[in-house]
């Protein structure tokens, strides 16, 4: 069978919220127009993101009765440990309260100050503890990144010439590359290109830590574009993918299949026993890392499920089924449709507005109000200020990301998500922007509020 189907069928099921458009203004003017600071109980579909809102699969749920909640030392560590190594490769890993608990270690560990950190775009929690350990992030990654119209296969490359010119000329603890590059709208690198870096690195003596939080998506993709990978296991992608770097941070909220959890994984014997005793400071002890044993088993459960080719063959193009219907209906996305979300290009559904007036926030905001589906703004407001100059970064992309959780939601629930962008986008000549009223110090895009304009 060449079709596609969820390789799953659905054993619980939770209720949602259906509301009207009166109640969701309310609920939006509460929230100053900023999907974060919403209720989840006021929201239909909750696309915010895809990380911790996985559904977990039956086998989950019973490895959290097998938690072992020892302090010290607890089964369930050595189960993911082992887990890790065999899927992932790495030889030592720190289990971590989720994907930033990680950024945080593996950045005071390695970034002294002044140095550089180049990567092929930047994430906000990762380029934040960059920065707060002394580092300047460049981004390297190729230029078609930047452009949402540009269908290369592989828009996460790292543009060599680019990060051949850093390390010539800066200190570098490390290359930070991501797969799949998430703020590039979910977009793959490709093992040609990983290869490469793992090159230049070598000769400039720099490290190489990868961003694995959704390694699995991207295997996903070397698979299916990438000559020569067609025949080969997710497994056999996803090891080499690992090969070519020293290290990885991740977030087991995304590929991993769990609500919470992450992990820091280091070859180097001397590196990973230092980890470890940062783990000590800011998460817990090296065998819990903030997180209870019942959650590592579940992660552990969770990566093994993640890797099955079935699983993320569906992940994957039940993603690309929805951005196939916004392209049907007209809406403009980024192309190609990355493997976690769709990406609404802001700029041409509100082509009047200036990124002043932050139309990926109000587009946001739209869609929340014309059919309770929540959505992210990855635009001006994300980029933030910099931290030199104190002006609003001004990032090429004003997107608006709608994100799939994994397991959750179904296509016709996300064919109805498709016609109400289409209907926000109908309605664009008479929308206009938003005034930020509140301007939170690190993060902003989580906390700010907002006024219409219009
Ligand atoms: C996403 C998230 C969660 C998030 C984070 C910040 C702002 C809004 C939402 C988290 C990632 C990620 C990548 C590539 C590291 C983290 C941090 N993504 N790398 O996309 O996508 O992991 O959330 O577990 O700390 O909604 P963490």
């Amino acid at each position: 069978m060449d079709d596609w189907f969820e390789p799953y069928k659905i054993k619980a099921v939770e209720r949602i919220p259906v509301t009207t458009r009166e109640e969701r203004l309310v609920a939006l003017d509460a929230a100053g127009w900023n999907t974060f600071l919403l209720r989840s109980e006021d929201v239909t579909f909750d696309l915010l993101t895809d990380s911790g809102t996985n559904a977990m699969s039956d086998r989950q749920w019973a490895a959290l009765m097998i938690g072992d909640e020892a302090y010290a030392g607890s089964r369930n560590f050595y189960r993911l440990e082992e887990t890790i190594r065999r899927i992932y490769g790495y030889r030592h890993m720190v289990p971590t309260h989720q994907g930033r608990g990680a950024e945080h270690i593996v950045s005071e560990l390695l970034i002294a100050e002044g140095d550089v950190v180049p990567g092929n775009m930047y994430f906000t929690t990762t380029r934040l503890h960059q920065e707060l350990a002394g580092g300047t992030f460049v981004d390297v990654i190729v230029d078609e990144a930047h452009d949402p119209t540009d269908r290369s296969p592989f828009k996460g490359n790292v543009d060599l010439e680019k990060l051949e010119k850093v390390l010539a000329t800066e200190r570098v603890p490390y290359v930070s590359v991501a797969a799949t590059v998430n703020m590039a709208g979910g977009q793959p690198i490709s093992l040609e290109n990983l290869r490469q870096v793992r090159d230049l690195a070598d000769r400039s003596g720099a490290k190489v830590i990868l961003d694995a939080t959704r390694a699995v998506e991207n295997a996903y993709f070397v698979r299916e574009r990438e000559p020569g990978q067609a025949d080969r296991s997710i497994e056999d992608i996803l090891l080499e993918t690992c090969s070519y770097s020293d290290g990885c941070t991740m977030s087991g909220k995304k590929d991993s299949l769990v609500n919470i959890g992450g992990w820091l994984c280091l070859n180097d014997d001397d590196l990973a026993a230092q980890a470890k005793n940062l783990c000590v400071v800011y998460e817990g002890l090296h065998t819990y890392g903030g997180l209870a044993g019942r959650d590592m088993e579940a992660m552990a459960v969770g990566i093994e499920e993640s890797v099955d080719l079935d699983h993320i063959r569906a992940r994957v193009l039940q993603v690309r089924e929805l951005g196939e219907r916004l392209i049907e209906l007209g809406v403009p996305i980024v192309e190609p449709i990355g493997g976690h979300a769709v990406f609404v290009d802001a700029r041409r559904v509100y082509p009047h507005l200036s990124q002043d007036a932050f139309p990926a926030q109000r587009l946001a905001a739209e869609i929340f109000l014309d059919s309770g589906t929540r959505t992210m703004e990855r635009g001006i407001v994300s980029a933030g200020r910099d931290p030199s100059t104190g002006e609003h970064r001004r990032p090429a992309l004003e997107l608006v990301r709608i994100t799939i959780p994994r397991r959750v939601y179904t296509s016709r629930q996300l064919a109805v998500v498709a016609r109400s962008v289409a209907a926000v986008m109908a309605r664009a000549a008479e929308t206009g922007g938003l005034e930020m009223i509140f301007e939170p110090e690190y993060l902003r895009f989580f906390q700010a509020r907002f006024r219409p304009l219009m």
